[in-house]
């Protein structure tokens, strides 16, 4: 048998970052789509697919901001290497009511981190956004480098660098079998091969992955739309007025009086005319389980975003044309999980996305690339330590 570098198992966006800054940095690695049951790529089963993703520097965490920057040079690297338009800028428009903390906590980071932006009263964003209209005692903050990431095209930019970098990529196999050690040993359905280095980023079926090595990690895993979190598209009663081409921006809508959690919304380039506004919330549930029918939650939820989009967004319908799903694997803080094995440290783990990963994940590959071959990562790892879960592992070990 070969004896790779490193086996990568979960080919969405992390594991292919993680693949690409292998390869590039001249290793020997085999990207695997794990499944329990397997899947061809691109499926809709993870939380990489569909063609579009916000991008964006605002944050509460200055770490968070920090990597941005980092991760934008590298989408724009992606771009120039594979001659594919990867992002387009729209700007991001933060909503919130005036005194809302983390509205104010994000445009502290923004001043901070140096990160051009705006702050825009209702009579202003009249002027430069006249599709959005605020409710009473809200304000809109812009953070200018925010817009959407081409999500699809991004997957299939990367899968391509990463072959022609000499990385090889299987996907459609069941993993039947991983034996830690040196080397780890990995059986699929087809054959079987070993690595110096492990690299876990299987999203929601991290634990499923895990459970033969001996750790459980807190993750949530969540289905985002018919059952959990809302992924409308509402359609235009003015065509045109939200367009990509239109450079609308995308939005959060922070703490709103109506609405618990954030509600996010970003022009819809899959669904040309239609608006994709969403609810940042969902329940449990089992990613091999998907299509179940919706519960009364999500007829909730629908209301909160028919009333944000009549409220808010007065030239879409209030009614939703669409509805999709996608997974969210959370951890309970909501920050990722980027750390070696607690007992096999040829063994990464890279997860717990919690719904804000994907425009990271340049940033997080490299950092799990790192971790694998023991270099020291450039960012401090603390927020992302499996530790801060306390006595988490200690019986499994
Ligand atoms: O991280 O910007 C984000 C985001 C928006 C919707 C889901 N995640």
């Amino acid at each position: 048998k070969d004896l790779c570098d490193a086996i990568v198992i979960g080919a969405g966006t992390q594991g292919c970052f993680t693949a690409y800054h292998l390869a590039k940095h001249g290793k020997r690695v085999l990207l695997l789509e794990y499944l329990h049951f397997q899947f061809f790529l691109p499926h809709s089963r993870g939380s990489s697919h569909g063609q579009s993703r916000i991008i964006r520097r605002a944050y509460l965490e200055d770490f968070y901001t920090q990597m941005m920057d980092e991760c934008y040079q590298i989408w724009a690297q992606l771009e120039q290497e594979t001659g594919i338009q990867l992002y387009r800028q729209t700007g991001l428009l933060l909503l919130g009511m005036k005194e809302n903390p983390e509205l104010k906590t994000m445009h502290t980071t923004l001043s901070r981190q140096g990160v051009e932006h705006q702050c825009l009263s209702s009579e202003e964003l009249k002027q430069c956004c006249p599709n959005i209209r605020l409710t009473r005692g809200e304000v809109g903050l812009l953070d200018k480098s925010g817009g959407v990431l081409y999500a699809d095209y991004a997957l299939r930019a990367l899968q391509d660098a990463i072959q022609q970098l000499g990385g090889i990529e299987h996907d459609g196999e069941k993993v039947m079998e991983i034996k830690p050690g040196l080397p780890v040993l990995v059986k699929t359905t087809s054959k079987s091969s070993q690595a110096e280095n492990f690299i876990i980023t299987a999203g929601p079926w991290t634990n499923q992955v895990l459970h033969p090595l001996g750790i459980e990690l807190p993750l949530q895993t969540l289905r985002i739309n018919v059952l959990l979190e809302r992924e409308g598209y509402w359609k235009e009663k003015v065509p045109g007025s939200y367009g990509v081409s239109q450079a609308f921006p995308c939005f959060l809508g922070l703490g709103l009086s109506l609405a618990p959690h954030h509600i996010y919304g970003l022009p819809s380039r899959e669904y040309p005319g239609l608006m994709k506004v969403c609810y940042h919330h969902g329940n449990n549930a089992d990613p091999e389980e998907q299509d179940c029918p919706s519960a009364f939650s999500d007829i909730q939820d629908v209301q909160i975003l028919s009333c944000f989009v009549r409220d808010h967004l007065p030239d879409l319908q209030p009614e939703p044309a669409i509805m999709e799903h996608c997974m969210y694997t959370n951890t309970p803080d909501e920050h990722f999980i980027l750390d070696r094995h607690p007992k096999y440290d040829n063994i990464v783990i890279g997860a717990g996305f919690s719904g804000h990963g994907f425009k990271l994940s340049p940033v997080v590959g490299k950092i799990l690339y790192e971790l694998s071959m023991k270099l020291t990562p450039y960012y401090g790892l603390t927020p992302f330590r499996i530790s801060r879960f306390p006595g988490l592992g200690k019986a499994l070990l």
